[in-house]
């Protein structure tokens, strides 16, 4: 039994963590630097410790501060929300060995994920279907050449300690691949302090397609469909979907029971979300992310589950509330990021909140941890507010979207708001058509 749960984490995550504690009758410690003394989730929790400096790295990111809180608090299990330390292998064995919970996957999987040759050989074992490519890491040039013209070019160089499109190079010939390898390389070292490279072929133009996966400690596996996410600049997601607009519900079934099944051979445990590329009608996968996503809302909305309650039940040990045949897909959910940013430069905009008024009305969520008066600090992610909307279909939805959107204030500063305005507005977003390149390369050079 879980009575009590320790939050490490701060904003709108925080708050959706608390929220599904209070509807489990849980007891909330939330955990704050200096910088969060009036944050949200410190008003709202049952208790709170300060945990250090207004930088993560003294506080969010601060183990033994986390630790000594769960201590003295009397908590019995520690939620890493996402983010800070939500893929720390060496976090999730500190919290076992102080005989808490932690409430996330087995520590094996962590390991396994954050290493993208581990995360590629495992997929593969699994049964998931890979992007052509080296089998596991490549040493030098010569190797380099021979699987490259193994696959075929343009290839890609990638980083084993990579994600975020970092010590990512692109080879379009034979001619490039020793540059690629060598700057992937240094890139890599300097980034991630490990030179460790692998090599795919580069996909032109996919989509970038995730399934949510959820699993208990009884064997039970299950998918809960699809996440389309490939409205994002830099790696960084501005708007996500739930269907994509391109599967059926065929294609739906089949690359959720490939997932599902891998997953369950893996030993999975708890929340996963596995990252494909799809082009051509088909799938590639690509990374797999062991936490709970920013993205969690639209899956929520479209089946009814609640994410955050679930990976609760299963760290307690409990079995899974439904079976894949109970899961059921409808309507449809789009979220909105709502970053506080400049809209060219994409520059965080800091600073007291005058004025805050979420959306509501039919459809309408608001995971955000803003008020008016409320400072907001320049040291974290400058994501403020998700809106989650959802519509019977993607039409009601997108309807939907556009009166929760003109409804929104967040002043005095500029935010990502009137940027999304413009997407729920543009051709191609309400067609469904586009591409992980839309955004940068044809939605920005239009006017
Ligand atoms: C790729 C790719 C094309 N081909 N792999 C970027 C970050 C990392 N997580 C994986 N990424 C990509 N891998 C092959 N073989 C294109 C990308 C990519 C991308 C992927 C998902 C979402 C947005 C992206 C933006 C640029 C590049």
């Amino acid at each position: 039994m879980i009575k009590k749960i320790l939050i490490a984490n701060r904003g709108d995550v925080a708050l959706r963590v608390l929220r599904a504690c209070r509807d489990m009758g849980i007891q909330t410690v939330a955990v704050h630097s200096t910088a969060d003394a009036d944050a949200m989730h410190v008003r709202l929790a049952d208790e709170s410790v300060c945990i250090g400096g207004a930088p993560s790295a003294e506080s969010y990111l601060n183990v033994p501060a986390i630790i000594s809180a769960a201590v003295i608090t009397g908590a019995d299990a520690i939620h890493p929300g996402v983010g800070f330390l939500s893929e720390n292998a060496d976090f999730a064995r500190v919290v076992d060995a102080h005989g808490l919970t932690f409430i996330g996957p087995r520590i094996e999987h962590i390991t396994a994920m954050g290493d993208k040759v581990e995360a590629k050989r495992t997929a593969a074992e699994s049964g998931l279907p890979l992007v052509p490519g080296s089998d596991g890491a490549v040493d030098t040039v010569e190797d380099a050449k021979r699987v490259a013209a193994e696959v075929g070019y343009p290839v890609l160089v990638k980083a084993a300690s990579g994600g975020g499109g970092r010590g990512m190079k692109v080879a379009p010939t034979a001619d490039d691949l020793a540059e690629a390898f060598s700057s992937a390389r240094s890139e890599a070292k300097a980034a991630f302090g490990d030179d460790t490279v692998y090599i795919e072929r580069y996909l032109d133009n996919p989509r970038h397609i995730e399934i949510q996966i959820v699993a208990d400690s009884h064997g039970n596996v299950i998918h809960l469909g699809e996440r389309e996410c490939s409205v994002q600049r830099r790696h960084q997601k501005l708007l996500e979907e739930a269907p994509s607009p391109v599967l059926d519900s065929h294609q739906r079934d089949e690359i959720g029971a490939i997932a599902a099944q891998a997953a369950a051979k893996m030993g999975y445990l708890g929340l996963g979300t596995m990252e494909f590329l799809y082009e051509n009608g088909e799938f590639f996968f690509i990374e797999m992310n062991t936490r709970l996503q920013v993205e969690h809302p639209i899956t929520e909305e479209i089946t009814g589950i609640d994410l955050v309650c679930e990976q609760i039940r299963i760290a307690a040990g409990e079995k899974l509330s439904v079976s894949q045949d109970q899961v059921t897909f409808k309507g449809h959910a789009i979220e909105c990021r709502i970053n506080a940013e400049h809209p060219e430069t994409f520059f965080p905009t800091p600073g007291k909140v005058t004025n805050f008024h979420p959306a509501g009305g039919p459809g309408v969520r608001v995971d955000s941890f803003l008020y008016s008066g409320y400072s907001i600090p320049p040291y974290y992610d400058s994501l403020v507010a998700k809106l989650v909307v959802y519509g019977d279909d993607r039409e009601h939805c997108l309807a939907r979207l556009r009166r929760a959107l003109d409804e929104c204030i967040i002043e005095p500063m500029p935010t990502s708001l009137d940027l999304h305005r413009r997407l729920v507005n543009d051709d191609d977003i309400i067609s469904g058509n586009y591409t992980i390149r839309w955004l940068e390369e044809e939605f920005f050079n239009k006017d």
